[in-house]
């Protein structure tokens, strides 16, 4: 560390102290909310370094086969649900967890419960993680309602109903992106303090955008009003200029550069996946949250995503999002659809 060039910005919002900010606010908060948190952001660390490290694994055994104790290592994404579920359940704070990794869903035991349930992808965008581009996890809170045994109904609720959603993306930088219903705020890990920094706080994504993020090998499968707005993105008829098209592969890597760029963000539904590919409690509504509280859109090809009411755990949804003038026009094609038939 170079203490001299450092001494000049002493005086860092971490995201520890950005969300006791926060609580200060409300003065009868408890600090329950700061402390699941602050077990997130641990979590979020270490797969962080995890994921580092994953390059040398064949050379040094870190993940994959036997190491030289001739212990199992494990693999990634089983590794990062291993470490969240075990920092969110010893947070003391949290109920009922959901995550991508396991079938079922985990309920605490009742020592051990608090008054929130998290929905999680531990590792999104697992296709990547071999050959290291941007992978990420991503969650989403809700607060459970009641002090009867927790069960499913819990987390069985529409996107809007969630106090918080955020992702953690392990790229050329550790990045967090948080909302807590006041914004969207960016903090990147400082690897030589070991702390998560604010460094894009007010993320507010461009009304307009010139990117479209869309796997396009699907593209004879789509439906009418995707395949139609594609095709203007290309081709515009407005004397526009095209859009560029990107597409990483990794839903955190696409969302967070059309959050920062603008732009649109789709899965479609298509004629193989009628309900899409994504899933909606961990990575349509966190992501859905975070675009709406950036000032973008979230349209699933019926309705508002966030409305959406999931009837089970894993279930899909087609998704459209991002800057509010391009999910307008998808809206609109949609629109026009439903009133042909
Ligand atoms: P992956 O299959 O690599 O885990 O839902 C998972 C996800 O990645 C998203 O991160 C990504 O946006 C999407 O699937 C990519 O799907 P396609 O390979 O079908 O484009």
């Amino acid at each position: 560390m170079d203490h001299a060039a450092d001494a000049h910005r002493t005086d860092l919002m971490t995201i520890t102290r950005f969300v006791l900010n926060e609580q200060s606010k409300y003065p009868e908060s408890r600090g329950d909310f700061t402390i699941l948190l602050s077990h997130i952001v641990l979590g979020c660390k270490f797969v962080c370094s995890a994921v580092n490290k994953a390059g040398l694994a064949k050379l040094i055994g870190l993940a994959g086969e036997t190491n030289i104790q001739g212990e199992e290592q494990k693999k990634l994404d089983v590794l990062s649900n291993d470490v969240f579920v075990k920092a969110l359940v010893s947070s003391g704070r949290t109920s009922v967890l959901v995550s991508e990794e396991d079938e079922e869903a985990t309920f605490v035991e009742s020592s051990k419960r608090g008054k929130y349930c998290v929905v999680f992808d531990p590792l999104d965008g697992s296709s990547n993680i071999d050959c290291g581009v941007s992978i990420g996890t991503i969650f989403g809170i809700y607060t459970l309602t009641h002090t009867d045994e927790p069960t499913t109904e819990d987390v069985l609720k529409p996107g809007n109903e969630m106090v918080a959603a955020g992702y953690c993306m392990y790229g050329s930088s550790c990045m967090l992106v948080l909302s807590t219903g006041t914004g969207v705020h960016g903090f990147t890990l400082d690897p030589s303090l070991g702390e998560f920094i604010l460094t894009h706080p007010d993320i507010k994504i461009p009304k307009k955008g010139n990117i479209y993020s869309v796997n396009e090998g699907n593209a004879r499968n789509w439906d009418g009003p995707t395949t139609k707005y594609v095709e203007k993105c290309k081709f515009p008829k407005d004397g526009s200029p095209a859009k560029s098209l990107r597409y990483v592969g990794s839903m955190v890597a696409d969302v967070h550069r059309t959050l920062l760029y603008g732009g649109i963000f789709l899965y479609p539904a298509d004629k193989k996946s009628p309900n899409g590919k994504l899933r909606v409690l961990y990575e349509v509504f966190p992501m859905s949250f975070l675009m709406e509280q950036a000032g973008g859109q979230a349209f699933t090809g019926k309705k508002r995503a966030l409305d959406l009411v999931p009837e089970k755990i894993h279930e899909r949804s087609p998704i459209f999002l991002g800057s509010y003038d391009d999910v307008e026009e998808i809206k609109a094609l949609y629109a026009m659809e439903e009133e042909k038939n």
